[in-house]
């Protein structure tokens, strides 16, 4: 099962366990622990007291009470001091504490919100690294659907912060709309004007001051169409289908079933459709989930997109940033999910 960014209020979520950032005391207290205890009413809050303290880095679960869930599991996450005082194992165990608790309550969907990263103050972007490490950690042993909740503006404003290359890839990439149209007019411009039958020397002896048309930087090779000819050249141009090319490459990397779905952050029913059906038709999030988790090339990646009916264009930050992790070889899905998060663009797989 996968992970998933969302932003929410955490009491909203209706899963089998929400995890609250608590205290030692487990009273209740400000942040999500206050939202949490508002919206579940007095009676998590009477459990809790029940419960005696919880060490700093372990958790404790109880009812979910009017909350939408049927458990809350209480982690406390450490206080931030200058990252020398062992603060990331604390914040690490706190979250492996929760997931095996969830795990003992045969919950089959729990939500996070980003311990220690409120008025513990663990700096967001280190608590986001933590947090999606251990669930990473996780999901290779385990099914669970997992939600990491983020509840404020700060923490999705992160991205130039957490991922400078990856800003910089697209300020030098994006074109926005606008110019992409410009450019394909272009496109049909100078194609129209190269399959005119009067010889370009002839063309420039009439229009001296006509320079030959160029190709934009970037601008697909203009291509001559290819009439087919017999019904056998019109059945090599039937190529294999997207799950045709995803099984065929799952033989050749030698890779399971599970772990390309797991690597791609797809839920295991999805695949099973996939695997039934050469005629599926996936998002194109799901098509390049699949490219990432089986690390194709660019031009793989092209390829695979392509027998769904997609491509990859300079005029959407999604694909700029999924281009530049597949061009810079980095694979690991879910720092490219956190990627696209801090640029608040839909995420790989599901
Ligand atoms: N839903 C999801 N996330 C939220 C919500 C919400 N309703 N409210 C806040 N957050 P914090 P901590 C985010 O301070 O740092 C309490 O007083 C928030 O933006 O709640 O672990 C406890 O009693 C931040 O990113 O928890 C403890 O004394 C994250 O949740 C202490 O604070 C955690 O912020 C724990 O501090």
């Amino acid at each position: 099962m996968p992970l998933l960014l969302v932003r929410n209020d955490i009491t909203k979520m209706k899963c089998d366990a929400i995890v609250n950032a608590a205290n030692n005391g487990l009273r209740g207290g400000g942040g999500v622990d206050g939202a949490i205890h508002r919206a579940a009413g007095i009676g998590l809050l009477a459990e809790c007291i029940t419960l005696g303290k919880c060490e700093t880095g372990k958790a404790k679960v109880t009812g979910g009470y009017n909350l939408p869930c049927r458990y809350v599991i209480h982690a406390v996450g450490p206080i931030w001091k200058d990252g020398e005082h062992g603060e990331e194992e604390l914040l690490r165990s706190a979250y492996r504490e929760s997931l095996a608790l969830a795990l003992e309550k045969n919950c089959e969907s729990i939500a996070f919100p980003l311990l220690s990263s409120g008025a513990y103050g663990y700096p967001k972007d280190l608590a986001m690294k933590v947090a999606l490490g251990c669930f990473n950690e996780f999901l290779l042993e385990h099914e669970m659907l997992i939600y990491l909740v983020i509840f404020d503006k700060e923490a999705t404003a992160l991205g130039e912060k957490l991922f400078p290359n990856v800003a910089k890839y697209i300020d030098d990439n994006y074109i926005g709309i606008k110019r992409v149209l410009e450019e394909r007019r272009f496109r049909e411009i100078s194609e129209e004007f190269s399959n005119r039958s009067v010889p370009m020397d002839c063309c420039a002896e009439a229009m001296p001051c006509m320079p030959a048309p160029k190709r934009f930087a970037g601008a697909a090779p203009l291509q001559k169409k290819k009439e087919p000819g017999s019904l056998e050249d019109a059945l090599s141009m039937i190529d294999e289908s997207f799950s045709e090319m995803l099984l065929r490459k799952i033989t050749e990397k030698g890779i399971t079933d599970a772990q390309c779905y797991k690597k791609a952050n797809v839920d295991r029913k999805l695949f099973s459709k996939i695997r039934s059906n050469p005629g599926y038709h996936p998002k194109k999030k799901t098509v390049l989930a699949f490219a990432v988790a089986l690390e194709l090339s660019l031009p793989e990646t092209e390829e695979m997109l392509l027998k769904a009916g997609y491509s990859l264009t300079k005029s959407s930050k999604f694909d700029i940033i999924v281009e530049y992790f597949i061009k810079s070889g980095i694979y690991d899905i879910f720092t490219i999910n956190e990627a696209l998060f801090s640029f608040d663009q839909d995420l790989l797989g599901f």
